[in-house]
């Protein structure tokens, strides 16, 4: 395919994730060139069906960001079962079903696991990062479940196919609260762990995101790998909860990459609005996730946070 030529002209591969996510904000680029219709530009004619000379049906399979369905490119997640009660450990298991209409069975590892699965409530409660097990095409994994519509992503790729992230819902039974809509969050804390963030998220532009890890007001400089980084971030759109996993410059053990307190992720978000961030860390032997939200402005919008303070960090 031609995402690793792609992902040459970025510049920032170390920041790209499991195929497709960040493609989404360089969906410009493709736009652009059928307009100009250059020779030599064969994406689309790979992509559209012979005949069919309309650029938006291209644009629409390059263009989607990861999530957003349950079924593409032949593979298909379907739940066992799309209806379950609340509890700590729900057993939950699926299928991914691949384009011979079975399940996929033989999995490519990425990020030391076969598969990633996100559960978020759709209120964007409730954030679990989960690694499932394969049994005979059939993948298990206990959740902790509140009552209300849950968004599952498995994050994989089959050994045949593209990276893909497929999106389905699951329904928990009982009656709940709906969260109050999020205001703009760039501190979070967990476990006394504080993390803050700085950077903006610019609709289609490369953002530079830090966050920064402290625990009793003393910077973190002893973070540990998890799934091969010092921090994993996974970004959800307000409002339809297109998926991004973003990961972070660097890696252990490069000789460059400080085990924090700061950890630098570069996206492009694929528009601007509301995004809901996650980042996954690890100190002392336990994964911890902290949440922020932060609005993405248009191209060229001024935005309230303060760039300097981060400058100084020469990653
Ligand atoms: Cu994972």
């Amino acid at each position: 395919m031609n995402t690793p030529t792609r992902l040459a002209g970025f510049g920032v591969v170390a920041a790209v994730v499991f195929g497709i996510a960040l493609l989404v904000g360089r969906a410009v680029g493709p736009v652009a060139a059928s307009d100009a219709d250059s020779p030599g530009h064969d994406t689309h004619a790979d992509a559209a069906p012979a005949g069919d000379a309309s650029p938006d049906s291209a644009e629409t399979e390059t263009e989607l960001p990861g999530g957003l369905m349950t079924s593409q490119d032949g593979y298909t997640l379907t739940l066992d079962r799309a209806r379950a009660n609340p509890g700590d450990a729900v057993p939950v298991s699926f299928s991914i079903s691949g384009p011979d209409g079975a399940p996929v069975t033989s999995y490519d590892v990425q990020h030391e696991k076969q598969l990633h699965l996100i559960a978020v409530r759709r209120d964007f409660s409730g954030f679990q990062h989960v690694h499932p097990t394969l049994s005979g095409g059939t993948w298990s994994v206990d959740l902790a479940l509140t009552p209300g519509t849950w968004r599952l992503f498995a994050d994989f790729k089959a050994t045949d196919g593209e990276a893909l992230t497929l999106g389905t819902d699951l329904a928990v039974d009982g009656s709940y609260e709906a969260a109050p809509p999020a205001q703009e969050s760039r501190t979070a804390t967990v476990d006394g762990y504080e993390v803050t963030l700085d950077g903006d998220l610019d609709a289609g532009a490369d953002a530079k995101l830090t966050l920064s890890v402290s625990r009793d007001g003393k910077p973190v400089t002893d973070l540990q790998p998890y799934l091969g980084a010092y921090g994993h971030l996974v970004a959800l759109r307000s409002g339809d909860l297109a998926y991004l996993h973003v990961h972070p410059d660097g890696e252990p053990g490069d000789g460059t990459t400080e085990p924090g307190p700061d950890v630098v992720f570069h996206t492009a978000v694929p528009s601007a609005g509301t995004y809901h961030l996650y980042l996954d860390f690890q100190h002392d032997g336990v994964v911890r996730t902290a949440a922020f939200t932060v609005t993405a402005g248009g191209t060229g919008e001024s935005k309230p946070q303060e760039h300097g303070e981060s400058s100084g960090h020469a990653h």
